[in-house]
């Protein structure tokens, strides 16, 4: 399973958090002091089906969490939360086993409040980014898997 040496392969990815301010619905299990319910996710551009060569993605939580090393082993690869702050997750993406690449990092500030605030009643938060994983000489084996899409 050699690495192809003059091939690199990049694939869109879309990655950040939803939230809203929570309401009368509270989840039972939400402490009285989280004030948001929030979503932080990791997916392919328009939603396509990345798990043909993404495995699991693990989201590191601010400590104050329990439990703060979240895993997510099949998509959505995403994970939905309550709290009160914003704080940075640690997103490690851990791709498919014939990739043989290691993990590779992005971070993302968590946000639950409003940046413009000529829109202060915005109902929905929204903090997303748009970037590219590029595969440098991947290997004959992930290559296949890659073409298949
Ligand atoms: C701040 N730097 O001080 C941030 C830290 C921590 C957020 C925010 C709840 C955790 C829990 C929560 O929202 N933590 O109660 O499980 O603003």
């Amino acid at each position: 399973n050699k690495r192809i040496k003059t091939i690199s392969v990049s694939r869109p990815v879309v990655y950040g958090n939803t939230a809203k301010k929570m309401g009368d619905v509270r989840p039972a299990n939400a402490p009285v002091e989280h004030t948001h319910v929030w979503t932080i996710f990791l997916r392919g551009l328009e939603n396509e089906d990345v798990s043909y060569y993404i495995k699991q993605v693990v989201f590191k939580l601010h400590d104050t969490y329990p439990n703060p090393t979240r895993i997510v082993t099949a998509p959505p690869f995403e994970l939905t939360e309550t709290g009160w702050g914003e704080f940075d997750i640690g997103i490690k993406v851990h791709f498919v086993d014939a990739a043989n690449e290691k993990v590779l990092n992005f971070y993302h500030r968590l946000r639950l409040h409003p940046y413009d605030m000529s829109k202060p009643s915005q109902e929905e938060i929204e903090s997303v980014f748009y970037d590219e994983i590029v595969f440098n000489e991947p290997n004959e084996r992930f290559f296949q898997v890659l073409m298949t899409r």
